[in-house]
């Protein structure tokens, strides 16, 4: 393997300086599949407990420093919660990352919110997705997070067309409300659980309902929500040309939307992601990194604390890479030696730089074995323990 030169040895520390990732509020509590959840004692049960679990994979890692926030799960009482976060935040080192509005949990949503043929449910979605842009400025949060649930199950059952019509004329209302420091992140996804079709399906669809929307709509990038084969980093590539890749839900995933931790089945698609980030002739591109993970057999704080390193390792290596080199290539068609030198990067184990750079920021060097030192889940699992117990038996 090449040895590490002084210039990829730079590059990989301004990378790791500027890599920061947000853990989703919904990764720390008690989640399943839909046959059913296994509970874990040491599940946060409240939003302080998220809080709390956000905190420690910040001050393990060192680079997750916000936490994203589910409306109705996370702020049931809409601004009358907002001094209740602001003091979690306070106390835990954290601060509210992006705001994500629930258009798929209300019983009147059943054939959808913002493309619903009745007009006073879509009128119930815009008005949840106001309150959500300003339960967001009340935060300091920048980023609106909207995943539409919204779709048909059968041929014939739904206008697409007149639909739409609907979702863009929510989105253009809800980015009206937009502050100017604000975006609105419109996420797509193929199907579930919708089964025929989703009205916001793929990026293309929701490239254009962003458009029509307003600047400050940019398109989210879950990268369970493709079909299998799909070509994500090329994806990616297109919405950095156009300047409108607002960011991205990583997970990894084997069939659907597993919702398996970041590269445990196709890290070299998270590298190849990563490098067209990188290579962005703009610099760095501003583009949010958040997880959509939720685990039901892995412990979830070290599968959270796995998951930001493996994020940040991965975009390590793929700062390794040496553009001007790998373009005369590209330029030369020399197809072997350009593959030999991105390949070879993605095979470099740039664990031991990680390592060295957390040392430099006084972080622990190896953030999974400081979290089972520091007893945190057992300590947790003794307090939380009765009450996740208690959920068995509601769900039961
Ligand atoms: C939907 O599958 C999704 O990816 C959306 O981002 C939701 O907000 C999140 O998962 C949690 O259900
Ligand atoms: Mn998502």
């Amino acid at each position: 393997m090449a040895k590490i030169s002084t210039a990829q040895q730079e590059r990989v520390f301004a990378a790791l300086d500027s890599f920061q990732i947000e853990v989703p509020s919904w990764g720390f509590a008690n989640t399943g599949t839909r046959f059913g959840k296994f509970i874990q004692p040491a599940a946060a049960t409240s939003i302080e407990e998220k809080f709390a679990d956000a905190g420690e994979v910040n001050r393990l890692t060192g680079v997750a420093p916000t936490i994203a926030l589910h409306v109705l799960w996370d702020l049931p009482k809409g601004v009358s919660d907002v001094p209740e976060i602001k003091r979690l935040e306070e106390k835990y080192g954290v601060k509210s990352g992006s705001i994500n509005p629930n258009l798929f949990q209300g019983q009147g949503y059943k054939f959808g919110a913002m493309a619903n043929p009745d007009p006073e449910i879509r009128e119930c979605a815009v008005q949840h997705l106001l309150e959500s842009v300003e339960l967001a400025k009340a935060l300091g949060s920048r980023d609106i997070s909207i995943w539409d649930a919204d779709g048909s199950n059968y041929p014939g059952t739904q206008s697409i067309r007149r639909r739409i019509e609907w979702t863009g004329e929510a989105l253009e209302k809800t980015h009206a409300a937009l502050a100017p420091n604000q975006r609105m992140l419109v996420e797509y996804k193929p199907f579930e659980p919708a089964f025929y079709h989703t009205d916001i399906a793929d990026w293309g669809m929701a490239l254009a309902l962003a458009h029509r929307a307003g600047p400050q709509a940019k398109v989210l990038v879950d990268t369970g929500h493709h079909y299998a084969g799909q070509n994500i980093e090329q994806i990616v590539a297109w919405l950095l040309h156009l300047d409108a890749l607002g960011g991205f839900h990583f997970n990894d995933r084997k069939y659907a939307d597993d919702d398996l931790t970041i590269g445990s089945i196709d890290p070299y698609q998270v590298f190849r992601i990563f490098h067209e980030l990188l290579s962005d002739p703009r610099g760095a591109a501003d583009v949010a990194f958040m997880i959509d993970q939720s685990h039901n057999l892995k412990g979830k704080l070290e599968a959270a604390v796995q998951t930001v390193v493996t994020a940040q390792e991965i975009y390590a290596r793929a700062a390794l890479v040496d553009r001007d080199l790998l373009s005369g290539l590209q330029d030369k068609c020399d197809l072997v030696a350009a593959e030999e030198h991105f390949r070879g990067c993605f095979w470099t184990d740039v664990r031991p730089i990680a390592q060295e750079w957390r040392r430099s920021k006084g972080l622990a060097a190896d953030p999974l074995t400081e979290l089972r030192v520091s007893g945190y889940v057992e300590e947790t699992a003794k307090v939380r323990a009765a009450r996740n117990a208690g959920s068995v038996a509601s769900y039961a």
